[in-house]
């Protein structure tokens, strides 16, 4: 069997969540970002070939090509031996399957494509609109109730308990960009639970391998 490739965008917290779960499942891949566009210009025709969405990440593994977070998630679970990235009863799996939509369908439009792009890539004009603080504020607002109702199941540790699995995969990237943001840290620290996962999962080797590594210009835009 050859080797898994992901390819990615090396900000784009999806691609990292697919990063996380081949190094938490101890295989070895290759993470490729050369002919992908830089974030917010056309899909390459490169990686038109693999998905025709022209979204990352894709996985392509001997003669499987795989574009959607939660399918590649998976296939690196079912496809190869070592740590479990799911929980073992059905009805916890059924719960897997839960968080897995609420993280893709709920939390990343709410985190990524509302909130931290937003305020990473406005120019100058946007940032001094007055309706923008306005957007921020509320979408800030919905945030914080998403991971309201997040907490309490993340009490024991991750979603399930000692197992780090593929919805935290998924959602602790997210948090990360959060909680860089102007009020990532105020909407965090409602949600101890929430940011007690965070910091054990900053601590993984999976998460440190796979830093975005924010620069400050950036940080300092948003
Ligand atoms: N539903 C897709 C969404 C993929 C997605 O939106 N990826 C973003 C990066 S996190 C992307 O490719 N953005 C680049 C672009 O739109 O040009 C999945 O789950 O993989």
């Amino acid at each position: 069997m050859s080797e898994v490739i992901i390819y990615g965008m090396p900000r784009s917290s999806l691609s990292r969540t697919v990063r996380i779960a081949c190094i938490e499942k101890e295989i070895s891949f290759a993470f490729r970002t050369k002919g992908i566009q830089t974030p917010g210009s056309s899909p390459t025709p490169e990686l038109l070939r693999f998905n025709p969405f022209g979204k990352v990440p894709v996985l392509v593994h001997d003669s499987l090509v795989l574009y959607e977070t939660a399918a590649i998630c998976r296939y690196i679970d079912d496809a190869f031996d070592g740590p479990l990235l799911r929980p073992v009863r059905h009805d916890k799996v059924a719960h897997m399957e839960q968080w897995i939509s609420v993280a893709l369908t709920r939390l990343d439009p709410h985190i990524l494509r509302q909130f931290v792009i937003p305020m990473v890539f406005a120019d100058e004009e946007q940032r001094n609109d007055p309706g923008f603080a306005t957007r921020m504020s509320r979408i800030g607002d919905l945030i914080a109730g998403d991971l309201k109702v997040l907490d309490p199941h993340y009490a024991d540790g991750w979603l399930f308990g000692p197992r780090f699995t593929i919805p935290d995969m998924l959602i602790m990237p997210m948090i990360q960009y959060l909680k860089a943001m102007p009020g990532g840290p105020e909407i965090l620290a409602e949600v101890p639970n929430v940011n007690a996962a965070f910091n054990n999962f900053q601590a993984r080797h999976s998460a440190a391998a796979t830093d975005p590594l924010l620069p400050d210009r950036i940080l300092r835009s948003a």
